[in-house]
């Protein structure tokens, strides 16, 4: 009993004293292990008459008990500490500026949709939204381009995987089918733009396979061409923030249109600038028309009581020309050095009355 209460108090003193874990495994494997100080005691025991047997079992069962309970908790409250010195190693102060070194700037497409945006929210427009991955009839079907019709070919189309029943779905090869979910799920008048990525699968110095493009939709019961060329003629104005632009509108072809338009605006190449609103040459800046009765009725809008117009741009060649990018690519390259020379501060949104840009 006496050799047990001087083990005892080593045992427990060493457990005392450890300092990590490794420690206490070394004490554990030299008390409890194989060939350990306590297992040599209680092969002893065999050896032992029935009487001291009878007392020192239980003793030393208590001391194997009482031994391995105070490894346990020591290394429980190692661990503890470990963790209270981890967590107060790896605060986080969520106050502090993020790092100016990382910080980020708007990107002119973003930059962009905003002003446009702002410019039609004035003229009574919302801004819709859908999925960049669409079901083929909202993308080409009810936008009056059935299957096998050439348009399909001329839309490169990033196809999924078909389904059992035959059908695609297809990366979105135009914002439309937005504003053909918009016909089917509001009542006329309807007022939208519809900015967003686009995808076709075409790649070379002038195209990238995702771009970026804003639609627009009026449907209202008398709406006319008049109407189309006077929201496109007050959107140029307040986009390239001049007082007058000179427009022509050249006979197209789209199938979702009739009549159908591209339009043009008067600007100068002086030095390879192209200037707004000045010289005798033209730009080509979108596509537009009257909405054909068959869309009209795919958005579930009886064409015998209501008109519509609409027009489709692209954003990323718009983007490049306002702000002076000369290469498209750069603008998906994720490049802090080029976004932090052709960005915007991300707290600077356009309005119109304090300048659409900057
Ligand atoms: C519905 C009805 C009609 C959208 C339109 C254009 C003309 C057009 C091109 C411009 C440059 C695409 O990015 S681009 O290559 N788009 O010329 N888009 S009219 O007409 C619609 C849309 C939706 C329901």
């Amino acid at each position: 009993m006496q050799d047990i209460d001087a083990l005892r108090d080593e045992l427990l003193a060493q457990v005392d004293g450890a300092t990590d874990e490794a420690a206490l495994e070394s004490i554990r494997v030299a008390a409890l292990g194989k060939k350990g100080s306590i297992s040599a005691l209680m092969r002893g025991l065999g050896k032992m008459t029935p009487e001291e047997r009878q007392t020192a079992g239980p003793a030393l069962n208590g001391l194997k008990n009482e031994v391995d309970g105070a490894i346990r908790a020591a290394k429980a409250r190692l661990e503890d500490a470990a963790l209270d010195a981890r967590l107060a190693r790896e605060t986080l102060d969520m106050t502090l500026p993020v790092a100016p070194e990382d910080r980020g700037t708007i990107h002119p497409v973003s930059q962009v949709i905003d002003e446009i945006t702002e410019i039609f929210a004035a003229m009574g427009f919302q801004v819709a939204e859908g999925p960049d991955i669409e079901e083929d009839f909202y993308n080409f079907t009810a936008l009056n381009i059935p299957p096998e019709h050439p348009a399909r070919q001329m839309h490169d189309t990033f196809y999924l995987p078909e389904r059992p029943d035959g059908t695609r779905k297809v990366l979105r090869t135009h914002t439309s089918p937005v504003q053909v979910r918009t016909m089917l799920n509001s009542k006329p008048p309807l007022r939208i733009i519809a900015p967003g990525r686009t995808y076709r699968c075409d790649s070379d110095q002038t195209h990238t396979p995702m771009f970026h493009q804003v639609e627009a939709l009026v449907v209202d019961e008398a709406t006319h061409m008049g109407h189309l060329k006077g929201c496109i003629e007050a959107f140029c104005r307040a986009f390239f923030e001049v007082d007058e632009v000179k427009m022509r509108f050249r006979p197209s072809y789209f199938p979702f249109t009739e009549p159908s338009a591209e339009v043009d605006i008067g600007c100068s190449r002086k030095g390879g600038e192209v200037r707004i609103g000045e010289g005798d040459d033209w730009l080509e800046i979108m596509g537009c028309g009257m909405v054909h009765p068959k869309v009209l009725e795919h958005g579930g809008i009886d064409p015998a009581k209501y008109q519509g117009f609409a027009l489709g741009m692209g954003l990323d060649r718009i983007a490049m020309l306002k702000y002076g990018a000369p290469d498209l690519r750069a603008f998906f390259d994720s490049d802090l050095r080029w976004l932090r020379h052709y960005g915007f501060a991300a707290l600077d949104l356009p309005t119109l009355g304090q300048g659409i840009s900057r």
